[in-house]
């Protein structure tokens, strides 16, 4: 895969990109990822890139010129070009599986106010926001976008750790520990180190249903839950708040 980013700072992305699995996936040649500066592409001395706004207003807007000879420079036809700005659908996991389904795309990083809308009626395919904050600029997203889109791609990280993770299944993640078993007077839930494949599976699950029902009740409501889930939540609401207490968490 190839991603290939348009932005006023391309600086911001070697030390993210030379860190972990993105540049593990990066030197294994399973992606490739270039940071293209689109000031490089303004034809004037000063290589201005953005001025005020038609109309009036507050802020400066990005030039439309060097954003299009950037693309039309550095970008494979027929791949998505995706805008980030926080008007954008949001990103979310399964947007996320569907840009790892791609050869390549090209994620152009807004600043100011935002680009001139002719440059996205004339290329931007898709436009994704990463959550309703507004951020100085779409490169944070990019990187975002770029982490968890790179994660997904094959052989990038073994299926298992994907499988078992928050959202893969609709839920929030099960609490981890590690050793020692007593942290601080902080034991262990004993249903860890019983070795009960099957009771510990259970358990993951009954722990995921209570952290989504505190943290993200809203998804709870999808109709795509397995049945066992929903027989679980059903009776973990029954029970309420004495469920589960004597398994040790
Ligand atoms: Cl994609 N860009 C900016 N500038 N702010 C954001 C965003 C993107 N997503 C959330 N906030």
């Amino acid at each position: 895969m190839t991603v290939t980013i348009l932005t006023l700072f391309p600086d911001l992305f070697a030390g993210y990109l030379g860190s972990s699995i993105l540049a593990r996936a990066i030197a294994r040649g399973q992606v490739a990822v270039k940071a293209v500066d689109i000031r490089a592409f303004a034809t004037d001395k000063h290589h201005v890139c953005d001025d005020a706004a038609y109309g009036g207003g507050p802020g400066m807007v990005m030039k439309p010129e060097p954003i299009a000879a950037a693309i039309e420079v550095a970008c494979v036809p027929g791949q998505k070009v995706v805008y980030l700005t926080p008007a954008g659908r949001r990103f979310t996991q399964g947007v996320a599986e569907e840009l790892a389904r791609e050869q390549g795309f090209t994620l152009l990083c807004g600043r100011y106010e935002g680009i001139d809308q002719r440059v996205i009626d004339a290329f931007v395919t898709d436009e994704l926001s990463i959550g309703d904050y507004v951020l100085s600029g779409g490169e944070v997203a990019a990187m975002a976008v770029i982490d968890a889109v790179v994660r997904l791609v094959p052989g990038v990280i073994t299926g298992e750790s994907l499988e078992e993770e928050s959202f893969a299944q609709g839920l929030l993640e099960y609490p981890h520990y590690t050793r020692p078993e007593d942290f601080r007077g902080r034991r262990v839930p004993d249903i860890l180190l019983s070795g009960h494949h099957e009771k510990i599976r259970r358990w993951r699950l009954q722990k995921s249903i209570e952290k989504t029902m505190k943290n993200r009740p809203e998804l709870l409501d999808s109709p795509a839950l397995p049945e066992e889930v929903r027989e679980l939540a059903a009776e973990i609401v029954r029970e309420g708040d004495g469920h589960g207490r004597d398994e040790g968490a």
